[in-house]
């Protein structure tokens, strides 16, 4: 009987970001391979010996610190003098593509580097096709019956979220904010999961002068930090029904008791003191209409209404 395909997943050299691979180990893992995690801060002749002993097909390398062009090569010559040149090495992590080149030329098969937040739209189209919708940098696609949307910088995605929730239609947050959180938030959150899980203020664009043509919408705002991967999430609800409706009234005439109409009636508002326990409480039980991860998210406007 044929054995399963062993690979040993490494973290070379001091760095210390272990997500990735971790996350990569699982993935491979799942898909029927045997593994084996090295843990961290291991030397490439650590890594070859692991290699040995493990009788291992190939040496998937994770790498964030930068040392990359110092410690694969050294990896790869460490195999080779044991014998072991012919094991498959491929990478990941956070390696520019400039020195792609040079590592597949130094005997690396293939480089992984971080997920769809920052690659290209014209990638991405690969497997959603066209966007059904284009407005300004904003794209939308229909993926299994989900609505995905898209902003985007000169053809690199900035932001994703899914538009229009329901049991199909979930987002997995965790994935994007594998740092800070203190409650886990489920895929289909409320506005009170997000709240709870990550914090973040409420924030809303026209909240009661919208015009005929658009309906009002509030947001909430978390702000990523290093450890949350710098991505920012908005939670948002465009306010056409109940539940929704009743919150947003209530919110609305406590801002317009505490600042005046006017305020309310021509702000856009996205600052702590916005009355964020009062939209904590009312928006607690409701669930946004779109959630998006990333940066460069539009929100509302900033606006103090001490000035
Ligand atoms: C989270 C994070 C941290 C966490 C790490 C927590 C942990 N235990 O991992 C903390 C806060 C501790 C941290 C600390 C530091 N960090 Co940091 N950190 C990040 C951050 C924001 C996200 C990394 C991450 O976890 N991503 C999520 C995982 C799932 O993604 P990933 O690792 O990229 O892996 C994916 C792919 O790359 C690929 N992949 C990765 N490995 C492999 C392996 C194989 C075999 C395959 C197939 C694929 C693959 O697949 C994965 C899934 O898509 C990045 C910025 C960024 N946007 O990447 C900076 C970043 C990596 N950090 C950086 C720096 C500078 C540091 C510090 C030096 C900061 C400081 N001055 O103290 C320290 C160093 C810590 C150390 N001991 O090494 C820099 C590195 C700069 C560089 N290399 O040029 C980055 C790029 C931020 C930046 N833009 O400046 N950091």
């Amino acid at each position: 009987m044929q054995r399963p395909y062993r690979v040993v997943v490494a973290k070379p050299g001091l760095d210390g970001h272990d997500r990735g691979a971790r996350v990569i180990a699982r993935a491979l893992r799942e898909a029927g391979f045997e593994v084996i995690y090295t843990g961290l801060h291991q030397t490439p002749e650590q890594i070859a010996e692991t290699v040995i002993q493990e009788d291992a097909d190939a040496v998937g390398l994770s790498i964030l610190s930068g040392a990359h062009m110092t410690l694969f090569p050294r990896i790869i010559t460490e195999l080779s003098d044991r014998g072991v040149g012919d094991v498959l090495v491929f990478a990941g992590g956070i390696i520019p593509e400039a020195d792609i080149p040079k590592l597949a030329e130094a005997g690396v098969a293939r480089i992984f580097t971080p997920d769809v937040i920052g690659s290209n739209v014209a990638f991405l189209e690969t497997i959603t096709g066209p966007a059904f919708r284009t407005d300004g940098s904003e794209r939308t696609y229909k993926v299994d019956g989900c609505q995905i949307i898209v902003g985007a910088t000169a053809g690199k995605i900035d932001n994703i979220g899914i538009v229009g929730y329901s049991q199909r239609c979930s987002f997995p947050i965790a994935q994007y904010f594998a740092g800070g959180y203190q409650y886990p938030v489920p895929n289909n959150p409320t506005f009170g999961d997000i709240k709870r899980g990550f914090g973040g203020s409420y924030g809303a664009d026209c909240l009661m002068s919208c015009g005929n043509a658009a309906a009002p919408v509030v947001y909430l705002s978390y702000q990523g930090s290093h450890a949350d991967n710098f991505n920012n999430l908005e939670a948002s609800l465009s306010i056409a029904d109940e539940p929704g409706l009743s919150a947003y009234e209530d919110w609305g005439q406590k801002l317009a008791a505490k600042y005046g109409q006017d305020y309310v009636l021509a702000a856009k508002f996205n600052t702590n003191d916005n009355l964020d326990d009062v939209a904590s409480r009312d928006f607690a039980p409701i669930r946004p209409d779109t959630i998006r991860v990333g940066g460069n998210l539009s929100g509302p406007g900033e606006s103090d209404p001490s000035q």
